[in-house]
């Protein structure tokens, strides 16, 4: 073995991830066909910027709460084509001399917003989507095993929606490309933010079949060739569909991700996605590199992260005293 390197466990010896569907359960998805049925509690958040407006409610005759997340969704050629003619109606604010200002009623066809309903939403949820106050906290690796870890094996997020894209039990017609080996291999497919419609806001996640690896925290150099085939081989996959160059893709890990169980997001350069930040984003070039130069290089780095102020992992730092609101 190398020096430094680390003997890895064989993925075939690592634990399964729980599927936590009941039999019985009731979905919501199966029925949605409007919103007569929503009940609007609350606005959890509204972005400006981003033309997104997020609310919490409830279903009529259905218990738990819902969160639906409306996005106005960017303009793209093909739709253009069909907006810009006799279905599309003006009616006029005011002119000045050469200039004039309407308001345009595209056809119900080309005028969708794209809408994501959760239901039943956890607490987690309901926090994850309000707006509110943030803080950025230097986690060591001491802080990350006495605080975040102990956190993060009570709290975490249910990874049904990950078991069920690896079983090929939902979005199966989405999925891009399939590597299906269990230690390197990876599915790749559109993010849920993307609805695969233009390329100027092409988002795409690779989850990885291999389980138990958290978050970048985990990645040593064990890991290695999971990553560069996650690299290597997401590459070649958005070239032959999207002809977009590597060049032209930011590849990269988020931490703390909101779903521990690890995958790469691979987006358009151009595009500003959500969560690029650089409180937030992990380039995977610079990942590979950095266990390449030190095999446990993310076991022994100080992180930063993003929290918000309600969320519990604020309050487990909060009191230890290592972070305090205004
Ligand atoms: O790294 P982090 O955990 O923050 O990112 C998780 C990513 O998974 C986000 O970009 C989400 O938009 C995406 N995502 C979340 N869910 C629940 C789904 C889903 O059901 N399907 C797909 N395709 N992406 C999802």
């Amino acid at each position: 073995m190398a020096d430094g390197a680390k003997e890895c466990e064989p993925a075939s010896k690592k634990i399964k991830i729980q599927s936590d569907i009941q039999e019985n359960d009731e979905n919501i998805h199966t029925v949605l066909k409007d919103f007569s049925e929503f009940q609007q509690k609350r606005i959890l958040s509204i972005n400006s910027q981003r033309k997104t407006i997020c609310i919490e409610g409830s279903f009529n005759n259905k218990s738990g709460t819902a969160i639906v997340l409306l996005e106005k969704k960017p303009f793209n050629e093909e739709s253009l084509k069909n907006t810009l003619d006799y279905s599309c109606t003006l009616h006029k604010e005011f002119s000045n001399d050469i200039y004039g200002f309407y308001e345009c009623f595209p056809s119900v066809k080309y005028n969708g917003i794209k809408t994501t309903v959760i239901h039943p939403a956890t607490e987690k949820h309901i926090k994850k989507y309000q707006s509110q106050d943030v803080h950025l906290i230097e986690e060591t690796p001491e802080l990350y095993n006495s605080v975040t870890l102990p956190h993060l094996q009570k709290e975490k997020f249910s990874l049904q929606w990950v078991i069920n894209i690896l079983e090929h039990k939902s979005e199966t017609d989405r999925v891009v490309f399939e590597d299906s080996n269990p230690e390197i291999g990876f599915i790749l497919l559109p993010d849920l933010k993307w609805d695969a419609k233009q390329i100027e806001d092409l988002y795409l996640i690779a989850i990885v079949h291999q389980t138990g690896i958290k978050s970048l925290r985990d990645l040593n150099s064990c890991h290695l060739p999971l990553l560069k085939n996650i690299k290597e081989k997401g590459i070649k996959a958005i070239k032959e569909k999207y002809n977009i160059p590597s060049s032209q893709l930011r590849i990269y890990v988020h931490y703390q991700p909101s779903f521990y169980h690890l995958h790469v997001h691979f987006t358009y350069l151009k595009y500003v996605a959500p969560g690029i930040h650089a409180e937030r984003s992990h380039i995977l070039s610079s990942v590979i590199d950095n266990i390449e130069l030190m095999h446990d290089y993310y076991q022994k780095a100080t992180l930063s992260f993003v929290v918000k102020e309600t969320e519990t992992l604020f309050l487990e730092y909060e009191k230890r005293g290592i972070v305090k609101k205004r």
